[in-house]
């Protein structure tokens, strides 16, 4: 008897085993883009601004989702040579210092770039001059961080739209057209251990532009100088990724330079609604993969860490929302999609397996005449999950006036709501909840369907 019952119990451990063991893969996919990168060979990195590492939700998705950094305008020239031979690189310091101790490759942006370029530096008339100048620049800020920054952009932004001539800035007028290969061998002499790449948008594709730059590539290789890899930085619009990047990015890998996409955001006229979310999300999507395809391509930086601190607004009125998370660190439809392209699992939370699932309960907290409060709390499963989605069914005549702590979208009487950015992830067993009023002029204040989800 006592013998059976063992044996029962020991087969009833066996199945729940199985049971466990079918709900937990083996490898579980990567839950982090900066995971899911480093599973195919390449980084996933963001542009980051000294001044928000104070901010810890900022600094909390940086180290969590990224492994490269490109401190966006601290090691630029007004700040490194504001006056003439006279440097400065506090900023830029703390950035190397930050990204160190957390294991992330740094970007050096940038040696050579007509913008954020002291007055001083424009005045010069003489090519002998300006040459001394440039490679005066290129061997103290190159030669400061020798050693401590996987890659260099060299010289950003040479060439025109359009045509693919040369812009015309103080370098290429008063040095000309060797100004650029000049900045590349100094810059090998200064750090030689950094990668060595020339930086540009709207070569992402191929057009007069990128033809321009690949024969400038082309001619340094054949010649010798020292060129490593090609940043196209991808400041791309909704809907408009060229349909060719994949075969653009190869022709530059033919050449036998590595290739970066730099700068990746993807603006759309603002306010953004659930469409433009979608589409932003396939594009995310398109760039990913034409990068994760191409052995050459080993690296994507996006050009900040959150919607709210990006450069678009502040140069294209009404355009924005161009980043893999929102003003509220909440991930956004495009950020599933680039982790999925990475070969990531969006569902699969911290990568620490579990199942994943969530549910949720309804409470009604308040109730008046005309309308009421409620709060829905989520719970995670046996494993932990990274989002959750529940979904209000309101019944005729009611009007969700206010909700918080989740970010609501509103389609006819359906309410689907988002976490609002902190209370995304949950451990195993852990909650999170959101509250909203409703407003029911005609007095129907029966309770709202509630499904859940993750997502
Ligand atoms: O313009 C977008 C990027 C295009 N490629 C080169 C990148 O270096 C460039 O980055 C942006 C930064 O994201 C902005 O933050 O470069 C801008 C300058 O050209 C940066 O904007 C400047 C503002 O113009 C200044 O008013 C501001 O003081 O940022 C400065 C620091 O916040």
């Amino acid at each position: 008897m006592r013998r059976a019952l063992i044996a029962v119990l020991g087969a009833a451990t066996l199945f729940l085993a199985m049971l466990v063991a079918a709900a937990l893969p083996a490898s579980a996919a990567p839950g982090t883009l900066k995971e899911a990168a480093a599973a195919k060979g390449i980084v996933f990195g963001t542009a980051a601004a000294q001044n928000h590492l104070g901010e810890a939700a900022y600094t909390e998705t940086l180290n969590r989702e990224f492994n490269q950094l490109t401190p966006e305008n601290e090691m630029k020239w007004e700040t490194t040579e504001p006056s003439r031979n006279s440097f400065g690189y506090g900023a830029a310091d703390q950035h190397v210092g930050h990204a160190r101790s957390q294991g992330m490759a740094v970007r050096g942006h940038t040696l050579v770039w007509h913008s954020q370029l002291p007055g001083w530096v424009e005045d010069i008339s003489s090519r002998t001059e300006l040459l001394d100048v440039m490679r005066n620049h290129i061997s103290n800020v190159a030669g400061h961080f020798r050693g401590d920054l996987e890659y260099w952009d060299v010289v950003n932004e040479a060439f025109l739209d359009g045509s693919g001539a040369r812009r015309d800035t103080v370098f290429q007028r008063v040095i000309g057209d060797d100004y650029i290969e000049e900045a590349f061998r100094a810059a090998r002499a200064a750090d030689p251990g950094a990668e060595l790449c020339y930086n540009d948008y709207n070569i992402d594709g191929r057009n007069a532009k990128s033809d321009a730059v690949y024969a400038m590539v082309q001619d340094f290789k054949r010649r010798g100088v020292p060129i490593d890899c090609v940043g196209l930085q991808a400041h791309l619009i909704v809907g408009s990724v060229p349909g060719d990047i994949q075969a653009n990015i190869q022709r530059f890998a033919d050449l036998g330079v590595k290739v970066y996409i730099t700068e990746l955001d993807i603006r759309m006229q603002t306010p953004p609604d659930s469409a433009k979310l979608a589409q932003q999300a396939d594009d995310y999507r398109a760039v990913t993969s034409a990068c994760v395809a191409v052995a050459a391509c080993k690296g994507i930086t996006v050009w900040g860490v959150t919607d709210k601190y990006s450069w678009v607004p502040d140069v294209f009125e009404g355009e924005g929302a161009a980043l893999l998370f929102d003003d509220d660190y909440g991930k956004k439809p495009a950020y599933d999609a680039t982790l999925e392209a990475l070969g990531g699992d969006p569902g699969g939370g911290d990568g620490g397996g579990g199942d994943g699932s969530v549910t949720c309960a309804y409470t009604r907290t308040a109730q008046w005449g005309t309308g009421f409060n409620g709060r829905v709390t989520i719970t995670a499963g046996g494993g932990s999950v990274s989002s959750w989605t529940a979904v209000l069914t309101m019944n005729s005549g009611q009007d969700v006036a206010a909700l918080w702590n989740g970010r609501p979208t509103e389609n006819g009487s359906t309410v689907t709501v988002k976490p609002a950015g902190w209370n995304s992830s949950l451990a195993p067993g852990a909650s999170a909840s959101f509250g909203f009023t409703v407003n029911a002029p005609d007095g129907n204040v029966s309770d709202p369907g509630l499904a859940c989800d993750t997502p």
